[in-house]
């Protein structure tokens, strides 16, 4: 399956009129305004996300997983599908591995394939929640936190091969998410969990190339419910700030309890220059991980407001941050999921580029919060998405990428490639 410029070219000319017409008026809209809509399509242009390479398959529960049909078998056809996005959305040039699940056997040709589909490879993810078939010594009481020397120089291996495979390809980060914790109280010291951790990570971190940086996951609860080794982001911040300067925490929206104010988390870890990266999803309840925006946007756009509020303009912001999504898929195809979730996350970046900084900061410093408000709501009300079309078309890329993806019936014919029943290895 292919996606040609051709493809390209005619779909974007049935929308042309359509689009031309709603991006004048936004234009129109924002020159009353002050706003150059150029320098803003220029902005969203150039904003990537990384897929993750484990959310290109159906997820499913406990419970069951129902098969998406299509599913990539393979690193390479996962970097493929990766590749059908950027194609579409010229906002997906990146994909984040998992290994053991992505373990590539010719770095050279993986890194060949990904470079024809213009991709490059994000953080690297390593894997201590799970036991794989050759492996020693077992995860199940923990990894880098385990009460046993052997468990955790296990662990401990298995990140510094990461690196290793990591840096055959391209990629400038590890991503440590531990599921180590207990289950029930008594079970394990924390202090001493903890202390291990800091220890194992300390080992890892010292074979880091000079260029590298190691980003900490945290996570309050599952798969253990009692107690999680790095539950929330000042343990990981204490963790990143006793490691060093390479090392940084990273925020996955999924990760904190009900009602956890997460954009003033981003605000301070930016301020310390401990913000490393995101895990963009979003959820309901718990870790959900549901398609970025679907159900709380003005959060996503609080958390972009604080991101450009803490930086020296849009394009240290971009470079400064692993911009990723984290998300599992039961019932959308995974596709058109990720495909949403980038828009999302793009329409709260634009969104908070709108926000009017001069205005925010007088009415914070006359203390007015129905100013505050206002000046937040008129950002957040506007709709930007003439204006990531456009950013799109100017870059050869699909007006509407789910539109275009479905009059292509790509998924029917991934399904005729790889079969109704193929499964891709992650979660
Ligand atoms: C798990 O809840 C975390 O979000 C991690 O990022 C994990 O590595 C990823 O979800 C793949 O399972
Ligand atoms: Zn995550
Ligand atoms: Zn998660
Ligand atoms: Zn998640």
């Amino acid at each position: 399956m292919n996606i040609t410029s051709s493809h390209i070219e005619e779909h974007n000319k049935t929308v042309k009129d359509d689009h031309q017409e709603s991006l004048d008026a936004l234009a129109h809209q924002l020159n009353k305004r002050n706003i150059d809509i150029n320098e803003l399509v220029e902005q969203a242009g150039a904003f990537q996300v990384a897929i993750p390479s484990w959310a290109l398959g159906a997820g499913g529960t406990r419970f069951g997983r129902f098969a998406m049909g299509g599913e990539p078998r393979s690193l390479e056809e996962k970097i493929e599908d990766v590749g059908l996005l950027h194609a579409l959305n010229h906002s997906s040039g990146a994909i984040s591995l998992h290994i053991p699940w992505d373990i590539p056997e010719d770095t050279a040709a993986v890194k060949e394939l990904a470079d024809k589909h213009n991709l490059v490879f994000d953080a690297v993810n390593s894997n201590t929640f799970q036991d794989q078939e050759d492996q020693e010594h077992s995860y199940k009481y923990g990894s880098l936190s385990h009460t046993k020397e052997e468990v955790r120089e296990q662990a401990i291996e298995h990140n510094i091969e990461v690196i290793k495979y990591g840096k055959a390809l391209g990629s400038k980060a590890l991503t440590v998410w531990l599921a180590d914790g207990s289950n029930f109280p008594g079970q394990q010291n924390f202090g001493k969990a903890l202390r291990n951790t800091e220890e194992s990570l300390h080992k890892i971190y010292d074979a880091l190339p000079d260029d590298w940086q190691v980003l900490i996951e945290y996570k309050p609860y599952e798969p253990n419910f009692y107690s999680m080794v790095i539950p929330d982001w000042g343990t990981s911040f204490l963790l990143a700030n006793k490691l060093g300067d390479q090392a940084k925490t990273l925020v996955d929206l999924g990760h904190h309890l009900p009602n956890t104010n997460i954009e003033q988390i981003v605000a301070i870890l930016l301020m310390e220059g401990k913000l490393g990266g995101f895990h963009f999803n979003d959820s309901k309840y718990g870790d959900d991980d549901l398609t970025a925006g679907s159900l709380k946007p003005y959060q996503l756009f609080l958390i972009f407001n604080e991101l450009i509020e803490g930086t020296d303009g849009p394009e240290e912001l971009r470079n400064q941050i692993a911009w990723m999504i984290d998300a599992s898929h039961n019932v959308k195809d995974p596709l058109e999921d990720l495909l949403q979730s980038v828009e999302a996350i793009q329409q709260a970046y634009v969104k908070a580029l709108l926000i009017d900084r001069d205005k925010l900061k007088d009415v914070r410093e006359e203390n007015d919060p129905a100013g505050a408000q206002e000046v937040l709501q008129d950002a957040f009300q506007t709709d930007v998405r003439p204006l990531l079309t456009e950013a799109r078309v100017r870059h050869q890329a699909a007006a509407d990428p789910i539109q275009l993806y479905r009059a292509l019936g790509v998924r029917k014919q991934l399904i005729e490639e790889r079969g109704a029943d193929s499964v891709a290895t992650g979660l």
